[in-house]
């Protein structure tokens, strides 16, 4: 196609990004003989994993979960090099799925969308690219993406900065040189602790400034074995199963039915040391039955990774800054890592305490603290994300004469199942604040929400439905229990981004629904089947109704 800006077109479903939600929300679609197009602002497919090249990313949700289930040839044909897929695999694997299943010549890249208006009469979405392209369709389906809108802060003086600076989340192609660099690293979430010991061993010094420590545990990568390999593909579609019974979408982690207080020190330490020992997050925080929702079992496994990080780090001042004190352990996504800890032992490395001593400019030839100044080469930023709302607040989402969806959502997101958002027809979210999206493997989220979509404009074709919309009273009624299911946890404790504490001015609202996936399913197959509860469905463009309530 052209990028000719007076271009129109008709469609049955546009899709917004081209990552995982993308691109299964096209072939599930194509399936259904829909007419769709996907646009995608990147100049390539793969979203998460096109943007984040940095250095030593990879997944933390075992390659053989993270994956798509749809298709019994793909899952058996593919072979996953590692436990946990780096960055390079993963979009080789998302690369393999376009082309496998055909999907390319209905995506375009280089498009990135700017607005999205909903004429009620006409029943229908029109898209406009940032190049003043038009797209048209009755429905939209946003597949933005949960982290994929990066943060960098607004540090003065940036702009002056002679070196070169980077985001994780935004990390150039052909990646970075870092030899015999004098490199700063700003942020120690997944991505930093990730980053930081590949860069520590190629680059000349490495600064970490850190704000806030942050727990981690060891990933235990390791190559994928044929015989493992084998062994879960023998029985895959069990194990897909199994993980739709999982809170995570995860199989191979039975739920835990004990107390961490119900255990002495001496079991509490022995089944931390396992679960040390086999790396991955879930497993570490599956030790025990209460570990995000009771404060004092939580602090027997925090304790236990803050001991590890004495036992690890020589420096004792530098080990006692990288302890975190400042939230339970889980309620920030656990970090996985591979050799995090023990490259603050290096010669080249330095912690820079920025809590104590915040970074006050960026000077051209390096950075200020307030009592410091650093001379360095490079600055790479690894502060993440406006999450959850972010990639959905950069389009301007409103329906004509209507409401604007930032307006609606000035207090914090309010949708029905994380799916739709009263008064937004024929509007769906893949992944969407309040459904389990981040606090799951997302690609088994995915999977179920493009699936729940799919069945849901089945029965609208069935029905010669034209609109669907989300009921106001279902929604309120969603948004109150996802509030009280979080609050029945620890994870509202944490200044983490899925409160959006990371983002100054962003109203604090614990967004993912934390209750799981398996229960989450449950609900939202029960309102299908009770013929679609809480959506109100339209044969006619201009509200003739038939409503049904939740
Ligand atoms: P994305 O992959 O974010 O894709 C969204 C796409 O939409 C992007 O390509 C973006 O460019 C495009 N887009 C956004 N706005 C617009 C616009 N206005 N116009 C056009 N295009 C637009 N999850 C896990 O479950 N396990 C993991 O191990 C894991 N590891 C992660 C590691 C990193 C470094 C990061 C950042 C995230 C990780 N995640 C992980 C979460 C990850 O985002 C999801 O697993 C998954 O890749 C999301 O797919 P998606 O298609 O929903 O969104
Ligand atoms: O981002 P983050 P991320 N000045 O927001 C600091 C997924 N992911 O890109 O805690 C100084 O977690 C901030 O400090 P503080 C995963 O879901 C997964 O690392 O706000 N520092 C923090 O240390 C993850 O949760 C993997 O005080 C500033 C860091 O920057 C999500 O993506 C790998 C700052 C940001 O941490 C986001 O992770 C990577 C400022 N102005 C990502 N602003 C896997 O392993 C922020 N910080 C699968």
């Amino acid at each position: 196609m052209s990028g000719r800006s007076s271009e129109v077109r008709r469609l049955d479903a546009l899709v917004v990004g081209a990552g995982f939600a993308g691109l299964y929300s096209l072939h599930k679609l194509r399936q259904m003989g829909l007419c769709v197009q996907v646009l995608e602002a990147g100049s390539d497919i793969g979203g998460t994993w096109f943007w984040n090249r940095y250095p030593g990313a990879r997944c933390d949700v075992e390659s053989l979960e993270y994956s798509y289930s749809f298709s019994e040839e793909l899952q058996q044909e593919w072979v996953w090099p590692e436990r946990f897929a780096a960055q390079a695999d993963i979009l080789r694997y998302i690369n393999h799925v376009a082309d496998r299943f055909g999907l390319r010549p209905f995506i375009r890249t280089d498009t990135r969308v700017v607005s999205a208006v909903f004429d009620k009469v006409a029943c229908l979405w029109t898209v406009e690219s940032a190049r003043g392209e038009v797209f048209k369709a009755p429905f939209c389906i946003m597949a933005t993406g949960n982290l994929s809108l990066p943060r960098v802060p607004d540090l003065p003086g940036l702009e002056t900065f002679r070196g070169n600076w980077y985001h994780s989340g935004l990390w150039p192609k052909d990646g970075v040189d870092f030899s015999g660099r004098r490199v700063g690293i700003i942020g120690t979430g997944s991505s930093g602790i990730q980053m930081i010991p590949v860069i520590a061993a190629q680059a000349k010094h490495l600064h970490i400034f850190q704000r806030t420590a942050n727990f981690s545990a060891p990933a235990v990568n390791r190559p994928l074995t044929p015989e493992v390999d084998r062994r879960h593909k023998e029985r895959y579609a069990y194990w897909r199963d199994q993980a739709k019974q999982t809170s995570f979408g995860i199989s191979g982690h039975p739920p835990p039915t004990k107390s961490a207080l119900d255990a002495t020190p001496a079991e509490r330490n022995r089944d931390y040391e396992t679960k040390w020992d086999t790396g991955g997050n879930i497993s570490f925080l599956y030790a025990y039955n209460d570990l995000l929702v009771n404060a004092e079992a939580n602090e027997t496994a925090s304790e236990f990774v803050r001991t590890k990080i004495r036992s690890i780090v020589h420096d004792p001042k530098v080990a006692e800054l990288l302890q975190p004190r400042d939230h339970p352990i889980g309620t920030k996504r656990l970090c996985l890592d591979t050799g995090y800890f023990e490259t603050f032992n290096r010669d080249n490395v330095t912690l820079v305490d920025i809590k104590s001593d915040p970074i006050v400019v960026v000077t051209p030839t390096g950075l200020r603290t307030k009592a410091r100044e650093f001379e360095l080469d490079d600055i790479a930023f690894t502060t993440g994300f406006d999450a959850i709302t972010g990639a959905l607040f950069d389009i301007d989402i409103r329906v004509e004469g209507g409401s604007r969806l930032c307006d609606k959502w000035a207090n914090g997101p309010r949708t029905y199942l994380g799916l739709m958002t009263a008064g937004f027809r024929n509007l769906f979210m893949i992944t969407g604040p309040q459904s389990p999206s981040v606090k799951s493997n997302m690609v088994a989220s995915i999977e179920q929400h493009v699936d729940w979509i799919a069945g849901c404009l089945q029965h609208m074709r069935d029905q010669c439905a034209v609109q669907i919309d989300a009921d106001e009273a279902a929604e309120n009624k969603w948004v109150d229990h996802v509030g009280r299911v979080a609050d029945a946890t620890l994870y509202p404790r944490a200044n983490s981004w899925y409160v959006g504490a990371n983002i100054p001015g962003k109203p604090r609202v614990f967004t993912p629904y934390v209750a799981g996936l398996d229960k989450y399913r449950q609900i939202c197959d029960g309102v299908a089947a009770d013929n679609y509860r809480g959506f109100i469905l339209s044969k006619a463009p201009v509200d003739q109704t038939q409503s049904r309530q939740a």
